[in-house]
């Protein structure tokens, strides 16, 4: 249950919702969003029980991010009430482990099922992220190009024509800061 504190702070915030396959990489994602730095906390982390908000502050502005756990067992509960997810939301971001390709064709069937429950597009953006495009991802014979402009494709079959989306390759590992010492 949530705290007095947080009912407020939930209804003045910038609401985003993060959904996907399980091990697809979205609590790694919040912790950057939240702006965690100790890279422990992106080290096997455990996996997110059902739907887990988080409040926080950024950038003068409030946040509450809906972290929708990927695990089988919860993903069926969530098209029970998918409105709930939707009310008040200003982002959903879908995320997808592109390094997976076994699991290419359950992140569709999850994707069409979101995609289905969405009656309307008002007033929120709806972004999916290709995600673990490290920059050090070496393409082989199971992740060529090929492989990936084919299952982008089959994305985009996904929306209806009037439906705006964007799609990103993201990745957590993308910082790098340098700094003169000499
Ligand atoms: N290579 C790589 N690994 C990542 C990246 N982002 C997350 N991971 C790893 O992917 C694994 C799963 O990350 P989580 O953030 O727990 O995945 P999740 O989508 O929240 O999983 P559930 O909570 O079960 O739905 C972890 O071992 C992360 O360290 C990335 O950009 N690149
Ligand atoms: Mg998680």
């Amino acid at each position: 249950m949530k705290s007095q504190k947080e009912e407020a702070l939930s209804e003045q915030s910038i609401k985003i919702v993060l959904i996907g396959l399980h091990n697809s990489g979205k609590t790694s994602i919040l912790n950057c969003l939240k702006g965690i730095k100790a890279i422990s906390a992106f080290n096997n982390p455990m996996p997110t029980k059902g739907l887990d908000v988080q409040l926080f502050e950024a950038l003068n502005s409030k946040y509450a991010i809906w972290d929708l756990g990927g695990q089988e067992a919860y993903i069926d509960d969530y098209f029970n009430d998918f409105e709930k997810f939707i009310k008040g939301t200003h982002k959903i971001i879908y995320v997808i482990d592109i390094q997976d390709t076994k699991h290419y064709d359950n992140a569709l069937k999850y994707l069409k099922k979101v995609i289905n429950s969405i009656k309307e597009q008002n007033n929120f953006d709806f972004s999916i992220f290709l995600h673990k495009f490290d920059p050090d991802l070496i393409l082989d014979s199971n992740l060529n190009e090929n492989v990936i402009n084919d299952f982008i494709l089959k994305i985009k079959e996904i929306f209806p024509p009037n439906f705006t989306y964007s799609l990103n390759k993201t990745t957590i590992y993308a910082l790098f800061e340098k700094t003169k010492v000499l």
